[in-house]
């Protein structure tokens, strides 16, 4: 209610100072004191600025792109990552030219055409002929550009097959971090479910599903191998979140609710993006990309592309979902929690329920 009222009042606020704003228009127009004209002189610099300005800008664009240029991603690190680059140059290409002459003639025709006295502007009220031209040449060619950059997009979301050589890996976004998700040996997901949401087990692990036991869960840092399709499942707690993943040119929404896919084919590890970079610094990165929050800047998480036999003994260097599911019974028995923790969870309200095709 209050917040109606707040409303109303910003509403009536508005229209009051819109209304005061046209009064006071009226009583100096009736005053004769909208009726300025600029003089000959103070034509002549303003179209002389004209030229100035377009020159001071095109100086400021090439000045950003030569103090800023070395910040742009370095090469793909994915396999389908060139494409989108392709996609990205080309898209370049065409509308630099487009911006640049533009943009000369938008200032060239200011300066030449500034108000004279003795000049007359030609009137002319349509013309077919420029209407088509000027409709029919940027209609081909952002048909041609969204065709290019639709086949792109279906290419690089084509799903996996059950034949295709891969891992698989949830990532699971909440205010404000990310874990990472293995299926363990068993290659199976456990089932998940919003209503186990507890504690600990803030990723809703179903602990009566014995697909469940071996998955194994890690923060800070998750690790892939190079050279193998990656299979990924987003999930989100509680608000839309999206995992950007910029070096192999990934992104994909996180809603709470439901699972949504993508996958890539890393194929360079980080030693050596940290050698093509020359950076010895360089880490991948699995970033937020919706404003979440309070914290979201801070929402990340690192990601280590090694050998597969790099990965695989990083991968049984890992906790079981079940070991972690002890230690928490352990715990429990120690100190009982004060509220009931008993949850009444029926099949059909599963939430989310991770199969393998
Ligand atoms: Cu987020």
């Amino acid at each position: 209610m209050t917040d109606l009222l707040i409303l109303l009042g910003v509403v009536l606020g508005i229209i009051a100072i819109s209304k005061v704003v046209s009064v006071l228009n009226m009583v100096s127009t009736a005053k004769g004191e909208n009726s300025y004209m600029p003089n000959a002189r103070e034509n002549r610099l303003q179209a002389r600025l004209m030229p100035v300005f377009l020159i001071a800008y095109f100086a400021f664009i090439i000045w950003q792109i030569v103090s800023w240029g070395d910040r742009m991603l370095p090469v793909a690190a994915s396999e389908h990552g060139q494409t989108i680059d392709d996609l990205m140059n080309i898209t370049w290409l065409i509308i630099t030219p487009v911006f640049v002459i533009t943009h000369i003639l938008l200032f060239y025709f200011a300066w030449k055409y500034a108000y004279d006295k003795n000049r007359k502007a030609t009137y002319f009220s349509h013309s077919n002929k420029l209407e088509i031209l000027w409709t029919a040449i940027p209609a081909t060619v952002l048909l041609i550009l969204v065709l290019y950059g639709l086949s792109v997009w279906n290419k690089i979301t084509t799903p996996l097959t059950a034949e295709d050589d891969k891992i698989e890996i949830e990532l699971y976004a909440r205010q404000f971090d990310w874990t990472a998700r293995y299926p363990g040996e068993d290659e199976k997901f456990g089932k998940v479910n919003v209503r186990f949401i507890e504690g600990v087990n803030f990723l809703g692990m179903d602990s009566s599903d014995v697909n469940g036991a071996d998955d194994k869960y890690v923060k800070a840092e998750f690790h892939l191998p190079v050279n193998k399709n990656v299979q990924f499942y987003f999930r989100a707690q509680d608000v839309i979140h999206s995992a950007y993943m910029p070096h192999f040119r990934a992104q994909m929404n996180c809603v709470p609710g439901m699972i949504t896919r993508f996958q890539f084919k890393p194929n360079k590890t980080t030693a050596e993006m940290k050698e093509i970079t020359g950076n010895p610094e360089f880490t991948y990165m699995l970033m937020c990309n919706k404003i979440c929050g309070a914290a979201h800047y801070n929402m990340k998480m690192e990601i280590i592309v090694e050998s597969e036999e790099d990965y695989n003994q990083w991968l049984s260097e890992q906790k079981e979902f079940l070991a972690v599911e002890e230690t928490i019974k352990v715990e429990e028995k120690i100190a009982p929690p004060s509220d009931s923790t008993e949850t009444n969870v029926e099949e059909s309200d599963q939430l989310s329920v991770l199969t393998n095709d």
